[in-house]
């Protein structure tokens, strides 16, 4: 090969290499992961700190987050959903507030290439590649939980003990699975009666209306239990229970479901018996999915937030402080 072919060869070896090299340098400055996030709105003290979870997850792993708050309207999850399609997110998470109505839009994700990731709450679906990953807390558990402390407190009572339940959005996940662990576990003992059941919505206004409405169905003497899905609906019963008259805790046992800080105070001071732990602080787990999915590995189908109980039995100065 004469010399001016050499150089020329060689020179457009060295551009390839260089062309190489810029590329390698522009991968390793390759653009943050942009998230497409619907959260299902802000009805309570956790959601409030689910959301600070996610976004500060979001920022601390220098992922670009597109939030948008549904209002507890499915629709305007649907629509977010679709944005998000439409901008081209690398990967798309969310809460849905009910289980089902979902399964076009993902439909549109999955013909986008876009993959889900679903926090908090599940879809009922019969085709689950629809989602990449799923990341949320045992409901079932967390109801059968709130049974077991039951029946360990009324474990002398042979008379029946009624119980009025305060459940959370009708057909959302958490509802389902607390309200069927819950029977699961009394449905072995007969003596417990749940005699009243109504949708609070996980909101502290529907908490109050619900309690208003059963002290004028009930004698306060009638109710043994209240079980509550959730903190922010047990403080709006706190409220109408000591407007009667009553002490929660002590004329009418209270469970309790999420563990924010108010409830382990009144756990501490008697007015809550029980207080069954869900975790709203999953934004870094949320982060590690959508990081470890835009990168092409295999994730789990199903996380599982670890939880625990708190009640009146336990060692109550050990508890943490909660954060929120
Ligand atoms: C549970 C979550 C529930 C909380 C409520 O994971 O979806 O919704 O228990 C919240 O406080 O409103």
């Amino acid at each position: 090969m004469d010399r001016p072919v050499r150089l020329i060869f060689a020179v457009s070896c060295f551009l390839c290499i260089a062309a190489g090299c810029r590329n390698k340098n522009v991968s390793e400055q390759q653009d943050p992961i942009v998230l497409g996030y619907s959260q299902l709105g802000d009805e309570s003290s956790w959601r409030t700190q689910n959301t600070f979870s996610i976004k500060s997850a979001a920022k601390r792993s220098g992922i670009k987050i597109l939030f948008e708050d549904a209002m507890q309207n499915p629709a305007n999850q649907i629509k977010a959903l679709r944005s998000f399609i439409a901008y081209k997110v690398d990967v798309i998470a969310f809460s849905p507030l009910v289980e089902t109505g979902w399964d076009t839009v993902l439909e549109e994700a999955k013909a986008a290439g876009i993959p889900v990731i679903l926090v908090d709450r599940m879809i009922e679906t019969s085709d689950d590649s629809l989602y990449t990953a799923a990341l949320c807390s045992d409901f079932a558990l967390e109801g059968r939980r709130a049974g077991e402390f039951l029946v360990r407190k009324f474990a002398g009572r042979t008379t029946p003990v009624n119980i009025v339940e305060l459940a959370g959005t009708a057909f959302s996940t958490p509802a389902i699975g607390r309200s069927e662990g819950f029977r699961e576990v009394l449905s072995a003992h007969p003596k417990f009666v749940i005699c009243f059941s109504e949708d609070g919505d996980f909101m502290q206004s529907k908490g109050r209306e619900i309690m208003q409405k059963v002290l004028k169905l009930y004698r306060s003497d009638e109710i043994d239990v209240l079980y509550s899905h959730n903190d922010d609906m047990t403080f709006g019963v706190i409220e109408v229970m000591k407007e009667a008259g009553l002490a929660p805790g002590k004329d009418i046992v209270i469970i309790s479901v999420d563990a924010t800080q108010r409830s382990i105070d009144y756990l501490r001071e008697g007015t809550i018996n029980c207080v069954i732990e869900c975790n709203p602080n999953s934004g870094q787990q949320v982060m590690e999915l959508a990081t470890r999915i835009v990168s092409g590995e295999n994730v789990p189908k199903r996380t599982y937030i670890q939880e625990t109980t708190f009640d009146e039995f336990g060692d109550l100065d050990s508890i943490a402080n909660r954060g929120y």
